[in-house]
């Protein structure tokens, strides 16, 4: 893996590289973290470690990190030039606004889209956008994305993952669901830290973060909506995840298999015959992204379980800002057509860019 870095990645000729997990910050939204970390009025440990180290850390990692992020302009498009990124899409990072009380989300969720557009309008060929919303006040969010796709021009939703220790496969959220689906437009799950609940044995030993705390909680959520039916009731619906699906495709045997097996044996309440397999829903609703994981052994195997069209691109800038991993990926081993699907055509597909 120990590529070196080269000063200055050159487009390639044949493809355009769409990276399609990019994080930025809105800086009320930044200030507002800042103020729940301090007070620690929302008695969540993963969101004040996480949220604590880029505000008040004097790292070189965290301090670089919060400059790029808030950055959508000058600093950001040169960084795409120099690590060979024709296009950026961009995704409000985590928590997003799933930690504020519903009008004060809905309110912010609007004026970051409003932001995201702009930055949109500025460089079309640079940027697109999926909008934030609010998932905890479903109707205001299903609102929010048809207003962000048909007005703004963005191009589905990301959500930061559990909603105060609640996710998706809960019923009462499925309203937002059924709006991506009516706009046939796709959610983009990304992971946040682990609810309350779940971050204790991941805190103390300092891995909550990316490292492997939220792919734990990601990859969890993600098979919750499976397990829970969505697919079956909104089987148009597409969900895209980051990190090569956080997990779940390494995961596909024993989830097929033990899936049957605990339906088959009425072992849960919670776990209902499915129209399908879990592997197929992965196959059919799922598009995972590379976010983070640009090794060819991984890549590979997930190409090859999963389909070349299921499989993006994505860098997960300014979090791991490794222009080595673009030559990695530059040298994967599949022909220039499948590589051309993979950096670019798959997600225009997907996005409609
Ligand atoms: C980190 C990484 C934070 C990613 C993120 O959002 C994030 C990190 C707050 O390293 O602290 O999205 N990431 O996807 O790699
Ligand atoms: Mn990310």
């Amino acid at each position: 893996m120990a590529t070196e870095t080269p000063a200055r990645i050159a487009k390639a000729a044949s493809y355009k590289r769409i990276a399609t997990e990019e994080a930025w910050l809105m800086q009320d939204i930044f200030d507002r973290y800042l103020k729940l970390v301090e007070t620690r009025a929302l008695n969540d440990p993963a969101f004040e470690s996480l949220w604590g180290y880029y505000g008040k850390n004097p790292s070189e990692r965290s301090v670089t990190t919060l400059k790029r992020i808030l950055d959508l302009g000058a600093g950001r498009l040169a960084d795409m030039d120099a690590s060979g990124i024709d296009v950026q899409l961009l995704l409000h990072t985590a928590p997003g606004v799933q930690v504020f009380d519903a009008p004060t989300a809905n309110g912010l969720a609007a004026a970051s889209n409003d932001m995201a557009a702009d930055a949109v309008r500025k460089h079309p060929d640079r940027f697109a956008g999926l909008a934030l919303v609010a998932p905890q006040d479903p109707p205001a969010a299903g609102k929010e994305l048809e207003r962000a796709v048909k007005k703004l021009g963005l191009k589905g939703a990301v959500i930061n993952s559990h909603i105060r220790g609640e996710f998706l496969n809960d019923q009462k959220f499925w309203g937002v669901f059924e709006a991506a689906e009516a706009l046939d437009v796709p959610i983009y799950i990304h992971p946040s830290g682990p609810p309350p609940e779940m971050a204790k044995p991941f805190i103390e030993r300092g891995l909550d973060g990316a490292i492997y705390g939220f792919a734990v909680e990601c990859g969890l959520h993600l098979l919750t909506i499976i397990t829970s039916g969505a697919f079956d009731r909104f089987p148009k619906l597409q969900i895209v995840v980051g990190h090569l699906g956080e997990g779940l495709p390494f995961w596909i045997p024993r989830l097929d298999y033990m899936h049957a097996a605990q339906v088959r044996s009425k072992r849960y309440e919670a776990l209902k015959p499915l129209k399908r397999t879990v592997s197929e829903y992965l196959r059919e609703n799922v598009y995972i992204t590379t976010s983070g994981m640009n090794w060819e052994p991984a890549v590979m195997y997930c190409r090859s379980v999963l389909g070349n069209d299921r499989v993006l691109y994505a860098m997960d800038y300014p979090y791991q800002f490794e222009p080595s991993e673009v030559v990695a990926m530059d040298a994967l081993p599949v022909s220039d057509a499948e590589k051309k699907a993979f950096y670019q055509t798959n997600a225009e597909k997907v996005f409609k860019l």
